[in-house]
């Protein structure tokens, strides 16, 4: 192929799948999967990819490689679904851009440039898994992980710190950088509640004793602050915490801020645990009381969302990971999620659903007698009725 012909045919390649008509799967009456994955680093244009020019490039190599495109953000913007992309380079660098679609589950394409985040202090190493809130305030806030060189442990290449980058914008284009979330621990995985709790801002945490390890760090946690443009986390509680032999037991972490909903606060995080074959991620979802957001009043027994097929094979392998949700006016959830920190799904269901599923399905026993007494539960009042 000469030139012209093979930017023709690659032209042609990215469109067909960047115009590829998705489609539901039917699975478990909670939500629908798809067929395809609605994101994936070969959906960036191919003008971040090319040099275009044939002087330059008689090839028509790829000089910048797009190795995935994952942990979306999500938001709704007039009547586009908006992805805020962890688009991971051939270098394994991090950085954010927008993708948007006409109906939130095919035809996602990236807007021409990246976003060009701010810097605070230390020029961090890596940025990645944005949570968008929309908040009373009138700002559109982006809360993610800044990871630096742990300057501490210098003869450990790995050690790095965690901290929370917060940022805020009005267009999704321009954001101002505010300074990182002070902590007593390192922080990843925290989300900024969409409203103002007792005056001040409210924040799902993720404390965490190592860049890796949460050590005495108990699980989701919750903290009020007074000024989000210099937030300090004084005090944080617990609201989901991890617990032995469960599927948080090695971690988990908040994933998009919840809905509100005339029943409480519906809410989707990530839980881990540890197998032969590596740290295993699902999604699990739980409900808060309206009035009080920290209080659980509901807390369905295991995942919710698990890898599977093509989904278990990636980067980093085993791994469902959300950090985006879009409720639709209409009462529609659009459920983003990541797999194994490579590619973007949707999967569809609805706030009645959802709610229905968290006040409707037992809490986990936390042995296995309790477990098969839940399903006889079950059993009695089918084979009963
Ligand atoms: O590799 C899986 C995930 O690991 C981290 O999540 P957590 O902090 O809960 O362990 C994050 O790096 C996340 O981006 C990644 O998907």
């Amino acid at each position: 192929m000469n030139f012209n012909e093979r930017l023709k045919w690659l032209e042609e390649e990215h469109e067909n799948l960047i115009s590829r008509k998705n489609q539901p799967l039917y699975v478990n009456g909670i939500y629908e999967r798809y067929k395809y994955p609605v994101l994936t680093g070969e959906h960036a244009p191919l003008f971040w990819r090319y040099d275009l020019n044939e002087k330059t490039n008689p090839y028509l190599e790829e000089r910048f490689g797009i190795h995935a495109a994952f942990n979306s953000g999500a938001i709704k913007w007039g009547d586009k679904y908006i992805l805020v992309v962890r688009v991971e380079a051939a270098d394994r660098k991090s950085f954010f851009a927008v993708a948007e679609s006409p109906n939130g589950i095919d035809n996602f394409r990236f807007w021409d440039r990246p976003i060009t985040m701010p810097e605070y202090g230390e020029p961090a190493t890596n940025i990645y898994d944005m949570r968008l809130t929309r908040h009373e305030d009138g700002w559109i806030y982006g809360l993610f992980c800044v990871e630096r060189k742990d300057h501490e442990a210098e003869s450990d290449l790995s050690a790095a710190t965690a901290a929370c980058g917060i940022a805020r914008t009005k267009d999704l284009k321009t954001w101002e950088r505010l300074l990182d979330l002070k902590s007593k621990s390192q922080q990843r995985n925290v989300v900024l509640h969409p409203e103002f709790v007792d005056g001040k801002d409210a924040f799902y945490t993720r404390p965490q004793d190592g860049f890796i390890d949460t050590g005495k760090g108990g699980g989701i946690g919750w903290a009020l602050v007074d000024d989000i443009t210099k937030a300090v986390i004084k005090d944080e509680k617990i609201i989901s915490s991890r617990n032995y032999h469960t599927i948080t037991e090695v971690k988990n972490g908040e994933g998009p801020h919840p809905i509100k909903t005339a029943k409480g606060w519906l809410h989707l995080a990530h839980g881990v645990r540890g197998c032969a074959s590596g740290l295993r991620y699902v999604l699990y979802m739980y409900m808060t009381a309206l009035e009080d957001p920290t209080k659980v009043i509901a807390a369905p027994a295991g995942f919710f969302i698990a890898p599977e097929g093509e989904e278990f094979i990636g980067d980093v392998m085993n791994v469902t990971f959300s950090n985006g949700w879009i409720a639709d006016e209409d009462g529609k959830v659009f459920i983003y999620y990541a797999s194994s920190d490579t590619r973007m799904h949707v999967a569809t269901s609805s706030v009645d659903k959802l709610v229905d599923y968290c006040m409707n399905t037992e809490p986990d026993g936390l042995r296995t007698g309790l477990t098969v007494e839940r399903l006889n539960r079950l059993i009695d009042k089918n084979l009963n009725k």
